[in-house]
């Protein structure tokens, strides 16, 4: 059992770790940077260390400072958070090189799922259903032509080490090919430092839909249900919820078989994401995040399990607390990201929080990092706070969020609550029938930028 787990990370997720290490009976090691010296995550945790100045490439994505004070605290393994260096895999060799533990799966594995294209291929060949698109890497306009030729227009062109919708084309026909692969390439150069691209058939009006997986490194694999993160602008998700409105428990029994047999079939350790984009009955892979995501906590509502609990038993070799058979899926629930920003165009609103009052009660989370006189510093994430709500059915769990979005007080900054107001009014909202293009029609019609 480790004695001490040093949280490379800051904020809410920084509290979510603090808090499971002390559940366990774990003593926990902060870092923060200059800017952070009043940061609640360094007064949550047993010891802190100063890891350098503001900037985050200078502080918490300094490897050689994390490694210093896990050495000097005696911190026998690094829990990541999400984020900084929780996709690094050069990290993990380095901490992993100082006889340190990192909380999370192989260097190897994140490599192999940083690479778009080998993660695809590694998908195929363990049976997971991706998009049809080219075979590996497109090297010139003359072969990404001879693509569309043969999966037909629509196509999206991708860049190999882009992810998380960076370096992103479409082209709706031959004619649009030359520019936008050039495009392509050339961002994909500037953004990543690497022009490979592939292509992929583009799918019009699918449904984010990502499964929750967790294995445990020795050959076990489980799957954890979906969530549905459609919900989107510029691709960052704002409201996410489990299970997806749109999956019957046929579908998710199926797909999750699928992916937790390929979990098992890679010797994965810990918690990872299989993200889908779901259209007209059908899931694609398209890419997998080998860490702890933002909106663990739904999956954690319904299934009543503790993931960061989990993840920290793995690293140390125990097996999972629970089989397949004993995960249930009760009720649902759904987050909402409480950000620092102003409407309509959501530019980041760093100051001072005048008051602070997190709502409670019965199927209300509320994890954020916020205290009365707390100033955010601009040099990080605009995320200040997730809430998270869990009935006994989805018409519950929204009223719930209602109820709660009322009693929350936010007060000296803009925040993205009146934008939830604003939704909870939605028909669509309420019946659950939204795809990934339906936030930034709404935001272009409502909120006029
Ligand atoms: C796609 C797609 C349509 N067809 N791939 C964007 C983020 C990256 N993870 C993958 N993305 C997309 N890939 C094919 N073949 C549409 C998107 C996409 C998207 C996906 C998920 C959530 C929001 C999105 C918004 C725009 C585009």
């Amino acid at each position: 059992m480790f004695d001490k787990i040093l949280i490379a990370n800051r904020g809410e997720i920084a509290l979510r770790v603090i808090r499971a290490c002390r559940e366990m009976g774990i003593q926990s090691v902060a870092v923060h940077s200059t800017a952070d010296a009043d940061a609640m995550h360094v007064r949550m945790a047993d010891e802190s260390v100063c890891i350098g100045p503001p900037p985050g490439t200078d502080s918490y994505l300094s490897i050689p400072a994390i490694i210093s004070a896990c050495e000097v605290t005696g911190a026998q393994a690094i829990h990541p958070g999400y984020g900084f260096l929780s996709e690094n895999a050069n990290f993990v060799q380095i901490v992993e090189d100082h006889d340190i533990t990192f909380i999370g799966p192989s260097a190897e594995h994140i490599r192999i799922m940083g690479d778009k294209i080998t993660a695809k291929d590694t998908a195929k060949k363990l049976g997971i259903p991706v998009v049809p698109g080219s075979e590996g890497g497109v090297p010139d306009v003359a072969a990404a032509k001879k693509i569309g030729a043969d999966f037909g227009y629509p196509v999206i062109i991708k860049a190999t080490a882009g992810g998380g919708g960076r370096g992103m084309k479409v082209a709706q026909s031959e004619a649009e090919m030359e520019r936008a692969f050039q495009t392509a390439r050339s961002e994909a150069k500037a953004a990543f430092g690497n022009d490979e691209v592939y292509i992929e058939k583009y799918l019009q009006k699918p449904r984010h839909i990502e499964i929750q997986v967790f294995g445990d490194g020795k050959g076990g694999g489980v799957h954890l249900g979906e969530r549905d993160c459609s919900l989107q602008r510029r691709h960052q998700k704002v409201f996410e919820e489990a299970p997806g409105p749109a999956i019957s428990a046929e579908e998710r029994a199926r797909i999750g078989a699928i992916c937790a047999d390929a979990i098992a079939e890679m010797g994965y350790r810990g918690a990872g994401t299989i993200e889908f984009l779901y259209e007209d009955g059908e899931f694609y892979f398209i890419e997998m995040n080998t860490r702890l995501q933002v909106e663990h906590p739904v999956t954690e509502a319904i299934f009543g399990v503790d993931l960061v609990r989990e993840q920290i038993r793995v690293a140390e070799g125990l097996p999972m607390s629970f089989t397949q058979d004993e995960l249930e899926i009760n009720g649902h629930a759904i987050e909402v990201r409480i950000n620092a920003e102003k409407l309509p165009n959501f530019a980041p609103c760093p100051g001072t929080i005048t008051q602070y009052h997190a709502p409670g009660g019965l199927g209300v989370r509320m994890d954020s990092a916020l205290y009365d006189g707390y100033r955010i510093p601009p040099y990080y994430d605009s995320l200040i706070g997730k809430l998270i709500v869990h009935g006994r059915d989805r018409a519950e769990a929204l009223s719930r969020l209602n109820r709660a979005l009322g009693e929350l007080i936010v007060d000296g900054v803009d925040t993205t609550v009146p934008l939830f107001h604003a939704l909870l009014q939605e028909p669509d909202i309420h019946s659950g029938t939204y795809n990934i293009h339906w936030l930034e029609r709404w935001l272009e019609t409502n909120l006029q930028a």
